[in-house]
């Protein structure tokens, strides 16, 4: 295990990940872009070390994936055991114990104690994608209606169903038909206020998609429980099950992507589960499997098995090493209580972020659920202007002292947490340390340097 500690041998980026740098801009497609071109050789914990042998703090866990850390210990045992069994053979050809475990997990422990089915794939996007296929096979309706600041994948359906358009989008068009865009509920940009939010957005999105769909024709309703790239947006307590209930009353199935919320991010198994929402279908990848690709759709019974045997599927999807990683990382998140772990880090960001909102009137929002926090950057509080620039500079200062920090939103302005839940509480607040100083100094560098 790489000891748990901040390490700066180098600038960042040093030398070598300079040289690495230069070799990707000669090999790789310019579309692939880096947010910070270290070139990382090893981690763990809460730590990513590079080629000059700098030691990173990482607040991102790869966007949120290595919820049980890299180099987990049973994660390795797991997958260098099946690694030595066998790599392949395609479930569909001939099947194989892990991918069947993994569904039997996630029957059990996605929202609801009904009977399910669970379908496994490689790609958050290719989930989302198949919840759509099922839900327009079974309701025979094909409308699909998603929200604003969504983000789905970049799949030409999940692209279409992805809000924003740089860098998403942009040249990459026509979208796939029939999918309709209705207001999120965004509390703190809410015309209203956050008092109403709930109540006023829950009315908006039932008529629009009364008068502009229709009920009788929409297959579905896609919602994150927490947005993620859209800007970490937590819809008010209420709408989500209102959403939930006024989605049965009217036969539309509800699908829950809970690609970068679900397994224990949020401080339980899903972020569905805070409010006791029940969705029909649910859609998981990212932090399931350790690191190992590997995503599902986990819905009814009768829903998912509506489907023609044939139906879904895809070479890759459930690949045993994957599984077996998946069964490894959620058995750690069962016996290291991840989702007690998620809410500590949670309770330490939480207060850390409150703070800075009390130094810095630039934080006009801090909002989030266990280890999925943020802040959302404002010019100025009163105009909530967003402040894309001050966002990247703090990024860059928390780069260039060896922290790995994401930033996202529509409008770019939100700084957000998804640390490991292995990592701890002492790197936890050398980063927040780090963050501040950051801060201050992205302020202190007046206009070019952060501000507007
Ligand atoms: N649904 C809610 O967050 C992936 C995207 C990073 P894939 N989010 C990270 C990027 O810029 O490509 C995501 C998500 C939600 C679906 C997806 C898509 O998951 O595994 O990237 O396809």
């Amino acid at each position: 295990m790489i000891e748990q500690r901040r390490i700066l041998a180098t600038p960042i980026p040093g030398p070598r990940s300079q040289d690495l740098l230069e070799r990707k801009q000669a090999a790789v497609a310019a579309g692939v872009g880096v947010g910070l071109p270290v070139h990382v050789t090893d981690g763990a914990g809460g730590i990513l070390r590079d080629a000059d042998g700098n030691q990173l703090i990482d607040l991102g866990s790869g966007i949120a994936v290595t919820s049980v850390g890299n180099g987990n210990a049973r994660v390795v045992e797991a997958v260098t055991e099946q690694v030595r069994r066998f790599t392949h053979t395609c479930f569909m050809v001939t099947p194989y114990e892990p991918y069947v475990g993994v569904c039997e997990r996630l029957n059990a422990l996605t929202p609801g104690d009904h009977e399910k089915r669970s379908a496994l794939f490689s790609s958050g996007a290719e989930a989302v994608e198949n919840a759509v296929k099922v839900a327009r096979h079974v309701t025979g309706r094909q409308a699909v209606v998603v929200f604003e600041h969504a983000y789905h994948g970049r799949t030409n359906l999940t692209m279409a169903m992805t809000a924003k358009n740089l860098p998403y989008k942009h040249r990459f068009g026509p979208f796939a038909p029939e999918v309709h865009r209705v207001p999120m509920a965004y509390p703190y940009r809410w015309p209203g206020g956050p008092q109403r939010c709930a109540e006023e957005a829950l009315e908006v999105v039932t008529d629009r998609i009364h008068t502009l769909v229709g009920e009788e024709n929409t297959a579905a309703v896609v919602i994150e429980p927490i947005q993620g790239e859209g800007g970490f947006v937590v819809p008010p307590p209420g709408f989500l099950p209102d959403l939930a209930q006024w989605c049965r009353e009217h036969g539309i199935l509800l699908v829950a992507d809970e690609v970068q919320t679900g397994f224990c991010r949020t401080g339980d198994w899903f972020a569905s589960d805070h409010e006791g929402v029940v969705p029909d279908l649910v859609t998981t990848a990212k932090g399931i499997a350790g690191g190992m690709p590997l995503a599902a759709v986990t819905g009814r019974a009768d829903v998912m098995d509506a489907v023609h045997a044939g139906g879904l599927g895809g070479t890759y999807g459930g690949n045993p090493v994957a599984c077996a990683a998946a069964l490894a990382a959620i058995g750690s998140m069962e016996e290291d209580d991840l989702a007690g772990r998620a809410r500590e880090i949670g309770a330490v960001l939480g207060d850390r972020l409150t703070a800075f909102a009390a130094r810095f009137p630039q934080v006009g929002d801090v909002r989030g659920r266990g280890a999925m926090m943020a802040m959302e950057l404002v010019a100025d509080p009163d105009t909530k202007q967003p402040d894309a620039a001050l966002a990247a500079a703090v990024s860059r200062g928390c780069h260039e002292r060896g922290v790995v920090t994401l930033t996202c939103g529509t409008y770019g302005n939100v700084f957000r947490f998804l640390p490991p839940l292995s990592i701890g509480d002492d790197l936890l607040h050398e980063a927040m340390d780090v963050l501040e100083e950051s801060f201050a100094a992205a302020l202190a560098g007046g206009p070019g340097a952060g501000g507007s």
